[in-house]
């Protein structure tokens, strides 16, 4: 018997539409695939609305490591040592690399950067919350390596193995990274924790403003999350809002007490029964606020995105042209981008 991967590509036409009396078969063999936890791959059919949550999902997920460089590319001229600022500018290109692998994964799903980007900048797409706090001293660099970039690792590990392929593989290699930005926000905490008693309070002041944001990064509780359930039922979320949280607090409460700090929640606290620490209410209109675009730096954020991309303008004009001018020589692989191999 034929797998349901040979199932739903057998036959397929080569635009990827199947004849519209096959749907019901190729939304079987999709459910069957899915069922069987087989990657759903670009020239697949797949339902519109799988593919549209997919194409949501990752372009949001884009945008919010490019405008996530900006909080940390903000200290990048301030960093205290050579060692410091090499270390920083590494870790913000490496989210440049993320945008990149994320935007060539939505590709493959038929939708091009420049309409995504087009629908950042329009405010037609969202980007991650916690990209519009402020930075306001060195110790913020520390905190959003130990807690954002821990969270983004929380949430990211379950996506690699995504019913989508290609943002299933993005996502390896993507985790590697972010795990590299994790251990070294925590290695910076660290120093500054066990150094003056100005640099403690400073890493703490950080770790305080971090700590709530965070925690909304993993998006709405469970009863309020739209999405959850059909992206669960799809594969493409394995782990509700409400799972990864828990799974986050309980990571980060013996990091916290490792690197000397307090987590700003008096309610926080083990319990025994349920085998996790229970914590405070978060403060979800705050989080709907910043969503709305009334966090203290939205404007700020998408003003810097929509500058840098105005500016870059003649950069594309001219790869264009390069590329162009490259076409059809040795190799012809001009236009070629990682979407079609992502
Ligand atoms: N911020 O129904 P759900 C990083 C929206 S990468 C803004 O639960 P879903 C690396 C949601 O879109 C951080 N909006 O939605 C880094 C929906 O609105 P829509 C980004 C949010 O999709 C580190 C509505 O609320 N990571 O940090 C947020 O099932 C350091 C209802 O929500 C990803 O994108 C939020 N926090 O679950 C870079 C990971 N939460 O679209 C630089 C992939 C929810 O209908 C420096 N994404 N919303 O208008 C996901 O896992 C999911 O999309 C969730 C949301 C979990 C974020």
């Amino acid at each position: 018997m034929a797998t349901a991967a040979a199932q739903r590509t057998a036959g397929s036409e080569a635009d990827g539409a199947p004849d519209p009396v096959d749907t019901t078969a190729y939304q079987h063999a999709f459910d069957a695939a899915v069922a069987a936890d087989e990657r759903i791959e670009p020239r697949d059919w797949m339902p519109d609305a799988y593919r549209a949550t997919l194409v949501r999902q990752i372009a949001q997920h884009a945008h919010s490591e490019i405008i996530g460089m900006q909080p940390e590319a903000n200290w990048i001229t301030r960093a205290p040592s050579l060692r410091r600022k090499a270390i920083l500018m590494a870790k913000v290109q490496d989210e440049a690399g993320h945008g990149l692998y994320l935007y060539s994964a939505a590709e493959t799903l038929g939708t091009g950067r420049d309409e995504l980007l087009d629908k950042l900048h329009s405010g037609r797409q969202k980007y991650s919350s916690i990209f519009n706090y402020p930075t306001l001293t060195w110790a913020d660099v520390g905190a959003i390596g130990w807690l954002v970039d821990g969270a983004a690792i929380t949430n990211q590990v379950p996506l690699c193995r995504c019913s989508y392929g290609p943002y299933a593989r993005a996502m390896v290699r993507i985790c590697k990274e972010e795990s590299f930005h994790q251990r070294q926000g925590y290695e910076l905490l660290l120093a500054l924790s066990k150094g003056t008693p100005e640099q403690h309070a400073m890493a703490q002041d950080a770790v305080n403003r971090w700590w709530w944001p965070s925690l909304m990064m993993f998006g709405p509780p469970d009863d309020e999350s739209q999405h959850s359930a059909q992206s669960m039922t799809w594969k493409i979320k394995r782990h509700s809002n409400d799972e990864l949280r828990q799974r986050f607090v309980d990571i980060c409460v013996p990091q916290a007490e490792s690197l000397g700090l307090t987590l700003p929640d008096p309610e926080l606290r083990w319990n025994e029964e349920r085998g996790h620490h229970d914590f405070g209410p978060i403060d979800w209109t705050e989080f709907w606020e910043v969503l709305k675009g009334n966090g203290p730096c939205n404007e700020q954020r998408i003003n810097q995105r929509r500058r840098a991309h105005d500016e870059g303008a003649w950069v594309r004009e001219a790869a264009a042209a390069y590329a162009a001018k490259h076409t059809g020589s040795a190799g012809g692989t001009g236009h070629e981008t990682g979407a079609t191999r992502a």
